[in-house]
């Protein structure tokens, strides 16, 4: 399999949607306005992650583009009202196709796992044309992220069988998560007015 060049396809939409995603943020501090993106960050799947994907999914080696996360964008906001807002701003773009969308932000995962998935299809110039990849784009807020990153970490290390009082811990640390964002969306004014004085200084 020729790697660079199969996954050529993918670095370039993950640049490209990184690049729109910051023009959004940017164009928000522009307005003075509050930004419902605090970061963003995307990666293209390492190659051993993408063949045991696509052996854990049943994926023959030539249909790997059927895999829907090898370009992954992650946005992260401060709130969790900010999901929705960039939601509605990613299904009004026109330089993209929505397939699917996963609202594991209301419907949490069994983990406690919470984001919001939107699965595109999207348009990349090549030389030889125009190639439609797959892309992910996570949409999660700080507290969400802290407690994926932390989690994929030990699903890592445990090679995904977390012992149970682990996962036990986990599952309260998720909730804690959801109900420091419920907290600060309720404060969520106070906060926004904070951050405006502060830039004004
Ligand atoms: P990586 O290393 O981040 O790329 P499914 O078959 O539905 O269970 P599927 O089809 O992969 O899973 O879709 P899903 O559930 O939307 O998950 C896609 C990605 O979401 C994962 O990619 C993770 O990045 C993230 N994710 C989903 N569930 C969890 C979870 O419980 N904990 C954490 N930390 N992340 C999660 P990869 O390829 O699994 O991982």
């Amino acid at each position: 399999m020729q790697w660079d060049a199969m996954l050529a396809p993918y670095e370039q939409a993950v640049e490209e949607l990184k690049i729109k995603l910051k023009g959004i943020r940017k164009q928000f501090e522009f307005d003075a306005k509050h930004s419902p993106i605090e970061f963003i960050t995307g990666r293209v799947k390492p190659v051993p992650s993408v063949l045991e994907k696509a052996e854990a999914k049943r994926i023959p080696l030539d249909r790997l583009e059927e895999l829907q996360d090898i370009a992954g964008v992650r946005v992260v906001c401060p709130f969790v009202g900010d999901i929705y807002t960039i939601v509605e701003m990613i299904r009004s773009r026109e330089d993209l196709t929505i397939s699917e969308e996963k609202d594991y932000v209301s419907h949490k995962k069994e983990s406690g796992y919470r984001s919001y998935h939107m699965i595109i299809d999207y348009p990349v110039e090549t030389i030889q044309g125009v190639k439609i990849v797959i892309a992910e784009i996570q949409i999660r807020t700080l507290a969400m992220n802290f407690w994926a990153t932390n989690e994929h970490s030990l699903n890592y290390k445990y090679k995904g069988n977390i012992p149970s009082d682990i996962k036990a811990r986990l599952k309260r640390a998720a909730e804690a998560a959801f109900k420091l964002d419920e907290e600060m969306s309720i404060i969520k004014n106070e906060v926004q007015e904070a951050k405006r004085m502060f830039y004004r200084k």
